[in-house]
């Protein structure tokens, strides 16, 4: 790193009429051949004749973007690639509190939790997560497979209705998340499975604790895999609060919720999205 910025430096080097004799102070910068700084004036009246020749920096000098916090209702175009638009839609307050507290406790009680194996690198491993599964169709992710399960329940439908109607798309499966602590997460992924066709809509309502929403945007390929210098946004998901995802979103970022240090009450999280049969994925 510190000979990465070494080398992006503004470069320049002193440059005199050929039949001037260098004075020693030319000399001494000639023998390191560049000058940090473009506004270096000569001190020198021996030098005064002499002309500071600008060289194009060979690398520019790379910051690390700061994160972005987006925690106020609102719509908001996070990236333009050349293939288009990613958005959010933040709802804080969809759910009002107190009908928030006992859909909260209706949904930690009632729904049937379980914890997923899944397989990386291969070799299994239990999400650090509890999760329910709702929809016509089975849900694979991480390869293993999610059984469908048509049964939803009916405050879970109520709810799937309410988003339907506010934000106009519809959806026809539900991937439930319970954090129990602190300790629970989802690692960095993007919703992007073939199932989900292109451009899949994700309809994201939090119940519980507050939990950070972090967001990186996916490197270019020269970067190969480094997220270093990628953009960053973080979105404190409350209690009643209603994340929508849109566009390119899956496409050309990533998102997870990390796990914590301190004590953390739990946190539920509904994702409402569209599952397509194989031949209708386009
Ligand atoms: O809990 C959340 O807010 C995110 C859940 C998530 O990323 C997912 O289910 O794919």
């Amino acid at each position: 790193m510190a000979d990465k910025r070494q080398r992006s430096r503004v470069q320049g080097a002193w440059a005199g009429p050929s039949n001037t004799p260098a004075s020693s102070f030319q000399a001494s910068r000639r023998s390191s051949e560049t000058v940090a700084g473009a506004h270096w004036l000569p001190d020198d009246p021996s030098t005064a004749d002499r002309r500071f020749v600008f060289q194009n920096p060979t690398e520019v000098q790379r910051k690390i973007p700061e994160e972005r916090i987006i925690d106020k209702e609102g719509f908001y175009e996070i990236s333009n690639s050349p293939t288009g638009v990613s958005r959010l839609h933040l709802k804080p307050g969809f759910v009002e509190p107190t009908e928030a507290d006992w859909m909260f406790e209706q949904l930690n009680m009632e729904i049937p939790w379980q914890q997923k194996s899944n397989i990386r690198e291969g070799r299994s491993y239990q999400e650090p997560r509890l999760t329910a599964w709702y929809g016509d169709l089975p849900y694979t992710y991480s390869r293993s497979a999610m059984k469908a399960n048509p049964h939803w329940h009916p405050l879970l439908t109520m709810l799937k209705d309410h988003i339907e109607e506010v934000t106009g798309y519809t959806f026809n499966s539900l991937l439930c998340n319970l954090y129990r602590n602190g300790k629970d997460s989802i690692d960095w992924h993007s919703d992007n499975e073939p199932s989900l066709g292109r451009n899949p809509v994700i309809a994201s309502l939090s119940f519980g604790e507050t939990r950070n929403f972090e967001m990186r945007k996916k490197p270019p390929p020269e970067e190969k895999g480094d997220h270093t210098y990628s953009e960053r946004i973080r979105i404190p998901l409350n209690h009643g609060c209603l994340l929508v995802m849109e566009g390119e979103t899956q496409k050309d970022w990533q998102h997870r919720v990390p796990k914590e240090y301190h004590d953390r009450n739990p946190r539920i999280n509904l994702t409402f999205r569209t599952i397509y049969p194989e031949t209708r994925r386009n």
